[in-house]
């Protein structure tokens, strides 16, 4: 199968060990929080090959970084460590049953990717450069940073996949609107979620899957949170229901979303397929605590598909 690259920024991550307000925490979880590192890691797990870019801090939140990501097969070896900047900081607490973000990136090492961050070699014989909205809201280098990268994969034969990825607490819905459409014509995968299209552009599914279709990408993927999803691909409408799961922790499914639409790609699988198994990659990451812990391997995904039982012992 074709490798798959992602970029993007992976901060460290802070999560109480019991839910309640972070101020009377006691033990905290150490793990990280990075979109594309959740996706290269979830395409690792799957036994595609995944490369992760990034800059990070040289300290040792950074190393922490590397290592969790290092540790799940994914290559980092083109990640550079930039002097005097840290690597981003990223604390949540569930009050209530509602999750809070604090971030503490502004300045980070990531927010300082720029055009030319990499050697375009990065891209020798990728099938695919995975990219998010998040990026764009980092600075406006990083924002220049998707589109020279988006370019510069396409030169080198690679599709290039994004995920719309809003993040409310970064940038506000126009800035974030702007910054999508501007990357459209470079994209050949779309994926946005119900909420963050209505957010961005106030539309409904069915507006935003012939919308932004038409703006430029191939496939056009809406995620619909349990509900599934719906896309356009080359023309064609699809759905494809969500699998019942109990919920344990929301974050994390976009991105196992997409490791499985891309694996699935990858794989052969015709459209239907992709949705499917996409479903079924946010269905395994919602049902345990973290981003990607819950992701499974690709005998587990064949199993849960096929709904094979799994006696476990
Ligand atoms: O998709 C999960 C991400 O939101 C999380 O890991 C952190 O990348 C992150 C962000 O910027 O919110």
């Amino acid at each position: 199968v074709g490798r798959v690259v992602t970029a993007g920024e992976t901060m460290l991550l802070v999560v109480p060990s019991s839910p309640g307000r972070l101020r009377h925490a006691t033990d905290v979880t150490l793990s990280i929080g990075g979109a594309e590192s959740n996706v290269a890691i979830g395409l690792s797990r799957l036994g595609v090959p995944a490369s992760w870019l990034s800059l990070l801090g040289d300290d040792e939140p950074g190393e922490l970084v590397l290592h969790r990501v290092r540790a799940e097969g994914v290559d980092a070896s083109a990640v550079r460590r930039v002097p005097d900047r840290p690597t981003g900081l990223y604390l949540r607490e569930e009050v209530a049953g509602a999750l809070r973000v604090y971030y503490y990136r502004r300045g980070s090492a990531a927010s300082t990717l720029a055009p030319g961050a990499f050697d375009a070699s990065v891209f020798d014989g990728a099938s695919f450069l995975h990219l998010t909205g998040i990026t764009g809201a980092l600075s406006p280098e990083a924002a220049e940073f998707l589109v020279w990268a988006a370019k510069t994969a396409r030169a080198a034969g690679a599709q290039v996949s994004y995920d719309v990825n809003y993040r409310s607490r970064l940038w506000e819905p126009a800035a974030a609107r702007a910054a999508t459409e501007a990357l459209l014509p470079q994209v050949d995968v779309l994926l946005v979620g119900d909420e963050e299209a209505a957010a961005l552009w106030g539309w409904d599914e069915a507006a935003c899957l012939e919308r932004l279709a038409d703006a430029g990408p191939r496939e056009v993927v809406v995620k619909l949170g349990a509900r599934g999803c719906a896309a356009i691909v080359d023309g064609e409408r699809l759905t494809a229901p969500g699998f019942p799961v109990r919920q344990v922790d929301p974050i994390g499914a976009g991105d196992a979303f997409a490791a499985g639409y891309l694996a699935a790609t990858l794989w052969g699988s015709d459209p239907a397929e992709r949705l499917r198994t996409a479903n079924a990659m946010g269905a395994f990451c919602v049902q345990n605590l973290g981003d990607y812990e819950g992701l499974p391997s690709r005998r587990e995904l064949t199993a849960f598909l096929d709904q094979t039982i799994d006696l476990g012992r």
